[in-house]
Parts: C-alpha cells; sequence; structure tokens
C-alpha cells in the first residue's frame, strides 16, 4: 500500500485528493481488528480466509514536490517500482485520478505488454488543454493507452455515462476501447463483467491494471469525490468486480477520495472496504495457488 497525497491534477474538478491516503488508513484500522492470528470470517464470501500467506505491508506516502508534477510522478513511478520489484502488488492510494499515470509507466516498465480495467464516470481520455495540460486527472487513460506497452484495445472502461466531448465518440470506438455505461454494467451484472473485462484486458498475456476512480459509484454511495456524477453503480457491483478481478491483478488503485468533500467519512469506508477487498481476495486466491501462476511474468 503506497499512499500518493496528489491533488495538482485535479485541475478542474475540486482540490482536497491530497488527504484521501490518510483518511483512508484511518478508515482501514477499524476493520483490521478484526483479523485475528492471520484470520478473518469473510462475511459475505461466507468463509474464512487465511492471511498468512500474504501480508499489506503500507510502504508510505510517495514524496511530493508540490510545484513540480512531472519530479513527483517520477519519484511516485519510483516508489511504485520498488514495490513491483519486491514481489509485491502495489496498491495506489490516491489522490485525484491523475495518480495513475506513474502507477501504469512503473507496470509499463516491468511489462511486455499491460491492460487496464477502469472503473469510472469518466473516460480520463483528454490528451491535453489549456487549463489541465497533459498530466491532469482527465488524462490518465489517454497516456496509459499511448505507451509502448499499452493499447486501446486492452482498455475496459465500466461505469461511463453524462455527457461528455462529442469527437470523442467514434475517437474511442475507431481505436477498439471497450466502454460500458453503468447502466449495461447492471444489466449484465457484475460477474459477467468483471470476467469479460478480464478477458480483454489480458489479452495477449498482458498483465492487468485495475483502477477504480470512485465516482464510478453512485454519489449517494460514495460523495466525497472530485467531481460527482449522478447514475452511478451500487457498492455491491464495485466490491464484486475488485474481488473477482483481485486475483489476477498486478496493480491497483483507489482514486479521487476527496476528504474535503466527506465530512462524514462515508467515502474513506468505501474506499478502505475496497482496498480490504482486494486483499481478501487475493489472499484467498493465493492459499491455493503460488504467486507465480496468478501474473504474468514481469520482462525484468
Ligand atoms: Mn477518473
Amino acid at each position: 500500500m503506497i499512499g500518493f497525497p496528489w491533488d495538482g491534477g485535479a485541475s478542474l474538478g475540486a482540490p482536497g485528493g491530497r488527504y484521501g491516503p490518510e483518511a483512508v488508513r484511518g478508515a482501514i484500522g477499524w476493520w483490521l481488528d478484526r483479523v485475528r492470528g492471520d484470520r478473518v470470517w469473510d462475511v459475505e464470501a461466507g468463509d474464512v480466509v487465511d492471511l498468512g500467506g500474504l501480508r499489506l505491508r503500507d510502504r508510505g506516502d510517495v514524496a511530493i514536490a508540490g510545484h513540480d508534477a512531472e519530479a513527483t510522478f517520477a519519484a511516485a513511478a519510483d516508489a511504485i517500482g520498488a514495490a513491483h520489484d519486491a514481489g509485491e502488488v502495489p496498491i495506489v492510494l490516491g489522490g485525484d485520478h491523475s495518480i495513475t499515470i506513474p502507477a501504469v509507466r512503473a507496470l509499463a516498465a516491468r511489462s511486455e505488454r499491460f491492460g487496464v480495467v477502469q472503473l469510472d464516470a469518466h473516460l480520463d481520455l483528454v490528451d491535453e488543454s489549456p487549463a489541465q495540460g497533459r498530466l491532469s486527472q482527465s488524462s490518465p487513460m489517454r497516456r496509459a493507452i499511448e505507451l509502448e506497452q499499452g493499447s486501446p484495445r486492452r482498455l475496459v472502461q465500466v461505469g461511463l455515462r453524462s455527457f461528455n466531448y462529442p469527437d470523442f465518440r467514434d475517437w474511442c470506438r475507431e481505436r477498439g476501447i471497450t466502454q460500458l455505461t453503468a447502466a449495461e454494467a447492471l444489466r449484465r451484472g457484475a460477474e459477467q463483467v468483471a470476467d469479460e473485462a478480464l478477458a480483454t484486458a489480458t489479452a495477449d498475456g498482458a498483465r492487468l491494471y485495475l483502477t477504480v476512480d470512485l465516482d464510478c459509484l453512485d454519489p449517494s454511495v460514495a460523495p466525497g469525490v472530485g467531481h460527482q456524477e449522478p447514475g452511478g453503480l451500487p457498492f455491491a457491483f464495485v466490491s464484486t468486480v475488485v474481488r473477482r478481478l483481485a486475483p489476477h491483478v498486478a496493480a491497483f488503485d483507489v482514486a479521487e477520495l476527496n476528504p474535503m468533500r466527506d465530512p462524514l467519512g462515508v467515502t474513506a469506508g468505501v474506499a478502505a472496504r475496497l482496498v480490504l477487498d482486494f486483499v481478501v481476495a487475493a489472499a484467498r486466491a493465493a492459499a491455493t495457488q503460488p504467486v507465480s501462476d496468478r501474473v504474468a511474468a514481469p520482462v525484468r
């Protein structure tokens, strides 16, 4: 687990994401108390999971240079890369959604190819704009698919809704990006969505990056985000997708928690639960399968 207390990419959304990692750590402690002797009862799955083979290690926060996004992102890619090199699965806590840019770079640098499953209300495909530049919360998926090891054909976006720039519709379709609106995702069901997303994103042996922008959830569930969009996913849907994908994920992030817009701590609790859902699901898989069989082997 790596905190990335950065909201320098929230150039159109509300600032405050820098307080996200601290809020998630505070919320996680409440559940960690239920772990006894390396075991925890997963009430929803029905089993007692042995966490013995897995450790949730807190690597602290990325060093932030508030005046310099590139310098911050370079430091972040190094810190996240160190987790990869230690054989860990990085869980990056945002921070606005631009935190995904260096996190994906860290995975790309260690992979022949990678794919992305993105749970989000928004496309995050802006190339560049006068107000936002190239490294904002609106650009992480553009920066990901343009990498040599990435591909728009291995990008799956789930939870999309609302309105967007007219040119983007054909641009996305021509490049073969898989896009599911929140309503369509709900119609198919979380299990089917997760399985199809996994197959698409990991085509040709690609390693899987999972990013959860908390605004994929309905604002009634997760109000404390940078920019709210009505009509989002319920918690159970997102939790199911995260749990189902977790054993296959090489790197994971939870972005856009904004504690300044989350006075009751509801959204911090949601973010913390998703982190724990991820860890417990990965631990369950690790108990029955060696780690080396769960993710494609890194190039170096
Ligand atoms: Mn986003």
